[in-house]
C-alpha cells in the first residue's frame, strides 16, 4: 500500500486530526487467508472499534466473512448504524479495492444476502458456502453453520445465541468489561465462560461441532471453517479439522492461515493486542 507522505502542515494550534483510516505502519499480521465472522454490524454489542484496528493490522490475499456480518434482525428491531459500523464497511471496501479478495458467506442474521449468491456486492463476492484449499493442500468447507441448527437442541443454545438471555448476558459482559478496563485487566468473555460452564450450552456446542465435522467428512473435506455459535475453537475431531472463527461481539477472534498452511486462532483486544487464543480456549473440546 502506498501511503502518500503529506508534509506535516498542522500548526501547533490546530487540534489533532482524527486517527487516519489507513495504517501507516506495516501490518502486524500477514497471512495467506483470514477468516472472521459474526460481526453483527448494526447491533449494540458489535466491537467495531476493535475490528477496525484489527483490519488495519492485517494483510492477506483472501479475507472470508463467514456470516452474520450485518445483523438484520437487530436492525429490524431498532435501526442503528453508528459511524464506526459504517467505517467497517468502508474499510472492507478499501481492502478489496487494494487487492484483497473478499468472500462473503452470509449467515442467518444476514440471510437475505444469500439471494445474491454468485453476485458481487461492490468489490465483495457473495457465496452461500465455499470450498477452500490451504497452502498445504487440505480442503476446507467454509459455511456459516446455521444449517447445523437442525441437529442441536436449540432450546439450550438459543438461550445464549438467540435472544433475550444472550442479550442479558451481553449487558453483563458490557459492564464486566468496563470494570476490567478500569482495573486494566485483559479482555475476557464472560459469555464464553458461562457457555462453558452450563451443561446444556456445553452439550449444544459439542453437538454443533460434531455435526459440522460430520458434514465436512460426508462431503469429502479435510476440515470445516464456520462461525455462528460465538465460540472460537480449533481442534480435530475424528481426523476432521474444526475451526470456529468466534465473533466480534464477545470474543474478538480471527483465524489466520500463514503461507505454509498453518492455521492459528487469534484473539484481539485493547490490552493484549494480538495473542494466541489458546489461553481462552477450553481444553474440553474434542
Ligand atoms: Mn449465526
Amino acid at each position: 500500500m502506498t501511503t502518500p507522505t503529506a508534509p506535516e502542515s498542522f500548526s501547533s494550534a490546530t487540534p489533532k486530526p482524527a486517527a487516519p483510516q489507513s495504517a501507516t505502519t506495516s501490518p502486524l499480521i500477514k497471512g495467506r487467508t483470514v477468516w472472521i465472522s459474526d460481526i453483527h454490524l448494526g447491533s449494540r454489542d458489535c466491537k467495531a472499534e476493535y475490528l477496525l484496528k484489527f483490519l488495519d493490522n492485517i494483510s492477506c490475499d483472501t479475507l472470508y466473512l463467514v456470516g452474520d456480518i450485518i445483523d438484520m434482525w437487530a436492525m429490524k428491531k431498532k435501526f442503528r448504524w453508528p459511524q464506526q459500523h459504517y467505517n467497517v464497511m468502508l474499510k472492507l471496501y478499501e481492502l478489496a479495492n487494494n487487492g484483497t479478495r473478499i468472500i462473503y458467506v452470509p449467515g442467518n442474521h444476514d440471510e437475505p444476502m444469500r439471494r445474491f449468491t454468485g453476485n458481487l456486492f461492490g468489490p465483495i463476492e457473495i457465496i452461500e458456502e465455499h470450498e477452500y484449499t490451504c497452502a498445504d493442500g487440505k480442503r476446507y468447507l467454509i459455511m456459516h453453520g446455521d444449517a447445523m441448527d437442525a441437529y442441536i437442541n436449540l432450546s439450550h443454545l438459543t438461550r445464549f445465541v438467540g435472544d433475550i438471555g444472550y442479550g442479558l448476558l451481553l449487558f453483563i459482559n458490557r459492564w464486566a468489561n468496563r470494570w476490567r478496563k478500569l482495573m486494566r485487566r485483559p479482555y475476557f468473555s464472560l459469555a464464553g465462560m458461562i457457555k462453558n460452564n452450563i451443561k446444556g450450552a456445553k452439550h449444544a456446542i459439542e453437538t454443533y461441532q460434531k455435526e459440522a465435522t460430520d458434514e465436512a467428512r460426508r462431503r469429502g473435506f479435510d476440515g470445516v471453517i464456520c462461525g455462528h455459535i460465538h465460540y472460537p475453537d480449533m481442534c480435530e475431531e475424528n481426523g476432521i479439522r474444526y475451526c470456529n472463527t468466534g465473533d466480534w461481539i464477545e470474543n474478538c477472534t480471527a483465524i489466520v492461515e500463514d503461507f505454509s498452511g498453518e492455521m492459528r486462532l487469534l484473539h484481539y483486544s485493547d490490552q493484549v493486542q494480538w495473542q494466541e487464543a489458546t489461553d481462552n480456549k477450553v481444553a474440553q473440546a474434542a
